[in-house]
């Protein structure tokens, strides 16, 4: 059986690079239905157990540009078997403000740490194993431009990738709304292999993608209750955005460090 790979990063964290050095020739490029937004997918080069499909880059999964909703979309409909998430090492704190978004999903998630060569040479010291631990997820160092890093990437996929288990505390009104929604959310039917508690708390920052979906399976009674729920925390947008933000603050403070040392094992 064939498993779908999602590729999912910031702009500019090496996603052409990787898709590239993954799949070689093996590549379709086409538009996502409706709109001129690039969408490549391709094989896995030697193996024919994986495609990868190319999302676009994007820096959220909240403010709901047109590449966002087409990322979001394949991801909730869809169910990709394994989001790979390119992120920047040397640009750690903006890129994992994405992948706590995407780990909340709850979707098996392996993080491809790229650019450690620009990283290593910004004498930026990154406890990698402290980072998985944190994040719950398979973490592989690569510079992707030059194709460091594949066979352990390949080794990954090989082995499977762990579900996202980030477990962010919201403030009091934020939780209480969740735990509000997760009897409805049951109701409606809506708790599948997406975290009940992401969509949850999209639901509560008025994600257009997740409403709209919503909308779609829910009858009009549990919509009502649900968007009660929503309304009594009109701040619950910025409340998550600022956890979020401060949790992964936390974690980096923990796991990098700077140091003057110039080392060179990546060149
Ligand atoms: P995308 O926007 O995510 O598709 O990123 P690209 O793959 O286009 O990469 C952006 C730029 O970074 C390009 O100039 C790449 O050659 C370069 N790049 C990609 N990966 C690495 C890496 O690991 N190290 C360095 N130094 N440059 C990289
Ligand atoms: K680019
Ligand atoms: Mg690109």
């Amino acid at each position: 059986m064939t498993q779908t790979i999602a590729l999912v990063g910031n702009p500019n964290a090496g996603k052409t690079s990787l898709f590239n050095i993954l799949t070689g020739t093996r590549q379709n490029v086409g538009n996502w239905a409706g709109v001129t937004v690039e969408r490549k997918e391709g094989w896995i080069k030697g193996e024919q157990k994986w495609k990868i499909v190319d999302l676009p880059g994007i820096y959220s999964l909240s403010s709901q540009t047109i590449e966002e909703k087409i990322a979001l979309s394949f991801i909730l409909g869809d169910e990709p078997d394994i989001l790979l998430n390119i992120i920047d090492a040397s640009n750690l704190e903006r890129n994992l403000y994405f992948t706590v978004q995407l780990l909340e999903t709850g979707l098996p998630t392996i993080v491809s740490l790229n650019m450690m060569d620009v990283a290593e040479g910004r004498g930026l010291k990154i406890d990698k194993d402290r980072l998985e631990q944190a994040l719950g997820v398979m973490m592989v160092p690569m510079v992707a431009r030059k194709g460091k890093g594949k066979k352990s990437l390949l080794n990954r996929f090989e082995h499977g990738a762990r579900p996202g288990s980030v477990q962010i505390s919201y403030p009091d009104q934020v939780e209480r709304g969740v735990a509000a929604l997760l009897p409805l959310l049951e109701d409606a039917g809506l708790t599948t292999t997406i975290d009940a508690r992401w969509l949850a708390l999209m639901w509560l920052e008025g994600n257009e993608s997740v409403t709209t979906m919503v909308n779609e399976k829910t009858d009009r009674t549990l919509i009502g209750k649900m968007k009660r729920v929503r309304e009594e925390i009109p701040t619950a947008d910025a409340l998550i955005r600022q956890a979020r933000y401060a949790w992964v603050e936390g974690i980096l403070r923990e796991s990098v460090s700077q140091t003057n040392v110039e080392r060179k094992t990546w060149s």
